[in-house]
């Protein structure tokens, strides 16, 4: 039986790869090209670092690490600066009420996100509370589709992989879920994360028994 449920973060809780697309665009204006919707799609649930390290190759821009950390820090600047706009209202539709059913029915909840800004946006849009446990790109040494960082989680709520459920909107995050021997539940299209278990459009219109039923 599910006994903990793993959240990503951004894409699954809270909209937050807009501004992510946003900060990403002006760094590469900045270095004289643009960056596309699509393209910024394959940056969904990966690192920093290595988001730049594809944005510098699809724009065919060499700098030295020194200016890749810079670089890095003005586009987390103003990534920050767009999160902090954000309220409790910006909460994912639906989300509030699924996580209270799973308190109801006693499933731990964690969160399993790339980001190392997660604390400060859990704050910011009032979740916190909710959570038993956050691993962020703060706690994990291997990015998605590794499978640590959900295995982090399970271990600090104490459930085996085998009993976790992982929400994800990324095709790296499903990965990293089904390499941990998880249960995946997609955020988003069908055929786009094709590993998933199930896909949903979002959490409006699903709920705790629909996951039991999925999971039976
Ligand atoms: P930061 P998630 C990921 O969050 C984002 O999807 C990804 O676009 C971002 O580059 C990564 O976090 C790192 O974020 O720059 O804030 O450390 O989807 O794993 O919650
Ligand atoms: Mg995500």
């Amino acid at each position: 039986s599910i006994a903990a449920c793993l959240f990503d973060l951004d894409g699954v809780i809270v909209d937050t790869a807009k501004f992510h697309y946003n900060a990403w665009r002006q760094l590469a204006n900045d270095l004289g090209f643009d960056l596309t919707h699509a393209q910024n799609e394959l940056l969904k649930g990966i690192s920093r670092m290595e988001s730049l390290e594809i944005i510098l190759a699809l724009g065919g821009v060499k700098l030295s690490e020194e200016e890749k950390l810079q670089r890095a820090t003005e586009k987390n600047i103003r990534y920050l600066a767009l999160c902090m706009q954000m309220t409790p209202a910006d909460t994912l539709p639906g989300v509030r009420a699924f996580l209270d059913e799973l308190k109801h029915h006693g499933i731990r909840i964690g969160l399993g996100s790339a980001s190392k800004n997660a604390k400060v946006i859990m704050e910011r849009i009032d979740m916190l509370s909710y959570f038993d446990t956050i691993v962020d790109g703060n706690r994990t040494t291997k990015g998605k589709p590794d499978p640590q960082v959900f295995l982090m989680g399970a271990a600090d709520l104490a459930a085996s992989p085998a009993q976790c459920v992982v929400f994800e909107d990324a095709v790296a995050g499903i990965q990293s879920a089904k390499a941990a021997g998880m249960l995946a539940v997609g955020i988003g299209e069908k055929a786009i994360l094709t590993q998933a278990d199930i896909v949903i459009p979002g959490f409006s219109d699903f709920h705790f028994q629909d996951m039991e039923a999925a999971f039976a």
